[in-house]
């Protein structure tokens, strides 16, 4: 039988618990930080270890059958791949916020104003949705800083524990979505007898 591929993120938020899912589905691999893929001793399956950013784009082309990644950067990606199994970990909030002591109070209020985010893709949408008019201005991280700067009026983040916004003079005003891990997998995949293999032993850690 031919092996599976799965794209687990490299290092960061998410990878710890993908590794751990995986080990507890009795799957037995070397968690080689430098090596960026292992095969799995006892099952059909390949891990790929990447950057986040890029497990949809992968998936959607089938390069990986198979995929675990937070729901915002789906989104963020656009890509079209199919949703297997929510993980329920990585949970979190995109965001928007204002410093503490802004006349931005509501979701409207955001007219004519520039907002910082990591997030073009879904900010842009929900700005539609709700017909406001605002300058999406992008920046790859430290997004918090933003305000405080003179870059952006307000700005558009995940948010978990709400520590790092409030340790930069911001307070959140609007939820854009929620997010948790998702296991994802390409289309094809219907029938694969490794993926139901699999699917049912993640069920039943989860
Ligand atoms: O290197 P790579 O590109 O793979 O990783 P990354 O740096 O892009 O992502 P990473 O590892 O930070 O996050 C991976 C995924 O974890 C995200 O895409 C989310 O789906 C999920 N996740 C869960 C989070 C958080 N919680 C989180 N708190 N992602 C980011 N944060 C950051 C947030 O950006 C902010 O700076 O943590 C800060 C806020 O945390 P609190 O607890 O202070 O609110
Ligand atoms: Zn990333």
């Amino acid at each position: 039988m031919k092996n599976l591929k799965i794209a687990i993120q490299k290092s960061g938020r998410l990878n710890e618990k993908s590794v751990q899912l995986l080990k507890n589905c009795g799957l037995d691999f070397e968690n080689y930080k430098s090596s960026l893929i292992t095969t799995v001793a006892n099952f059909n399956l390949e891990i790929l270890f990447l950057r986040d950013d890029d497990i949809p784009g992968y998936v959607e082309q089938g390069i990986a059958d198979l995929g675990i990644v937070g729901e915002n950067v789906i989104d963020e990606t656009a890509s079209k791949v199919n949703y297997l199994q929510r993980l329920g970990f990585g949970k979190c909030t995109l965001k928007l916020a204002v410093p503490r002591d802004s006349a931005i109070k509501e979701i409207k209020d955001l007219n004519g104003k520039s907002i910082a985010t990591s997030y073009p893709v879904i900010l842009k949408s929900f700005l539609e949705e709700y017909k406001i008019s605002a300058d999406i201005q992008t920046i790859s991280g430290s997004v918090e800083i933003a305000p405080g700067l003179g870059l952006s009026d307000a700005i558009c983040d995940i948010v978990s524990t709400g520590g790092t916004l409030k340790s930069n003079g911001l307070k959140p005003f609007a939820d854009v979505r929620s997010s948790e891990a998702i296991l994802i997998g390409r289309d094809g995949l219907q029938d694969n007898e490794i993926l139901n293999e699999l699917l049912q032993r993640i069920q039943s850690v989860l």
